[in-house]
């Protein structure tokens, strides 16, 4: 069982998984369209992990006999700018999540909801995990900035990122 605050909250945050999914299927296609189809795969498999943190939540919240409110997703950008431009916007992104994250989790401390608590854990790892698959990438990108050379071998590294392993079932 779960408050109506908490199902609101949860509810919030699949509109926002949604959005990062969107985002980075947008971001997918600008990559293509300039010229980098490493850059293009990565944020494909972006698009599938977001895909995954939708349903996660989504799965959770019927799980327990909470309802689901599906609501509008924004639109996102249709450019990003240069390659280094592209991932400072995924950065701040990810940033911007991980707030929401936090803000959620202190919800549910207010709450007291231990389940919620439990399940959004492994959201705060997640947040970590992706700022720093980001900064990973930021750093060479900053170095190489727009040389061609190491434009084309960041591109091929990203061109390797495989799609993301299914998640565990919630509840
Ligand atoms: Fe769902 O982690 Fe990115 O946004």
């Amino acid at each position: 069982m779960i408050s109506e605050k908490i199902q609101e909250a949860l509810n919030e945050q699949v509109n926002k998984e949604f959005y990062s999914a969107y985002l980075y299927l947008a971001m997918s296609a600008y990559c293509d369209t300039i010229g980098l189809p490493g850059f293009s795969n990565w944020m494909r498999q972006q698009y599938e992990e977001e895909s995954l943190h939708v349903t996660k939540l989504y799965d959770y919240i019927l799980a327990q006999g909470g309802k689901i409110h599906l609501q509008q997703i924004d639109e996102p950008p249709k450019e990003y700018g240069t390659p280094v431009e592209i991932f400072e916007q995924t950065l701040a992104h990810e940033q911007f999540v991980t707030g929401c994250i936090n803000e959620l989790m202190g919800i549910a401390i207010e709450e007291r909801d231990y389940a919620t608590q439990t399940f959004l854990q492994w959201y705060v790892s997640e947040q970590v995990e992706e700022e720093s698959n980001v900064n990973d990438i930021l750093a060479p990108l900053r170095m190489v900035g727009k040389e061609g050379g190491g434009l084309m071998m960041i591109d091929q590294q990203l061109a390797k990122r495989l799609p993301p392993a299914p998640l565990a079932p919630a509840g």
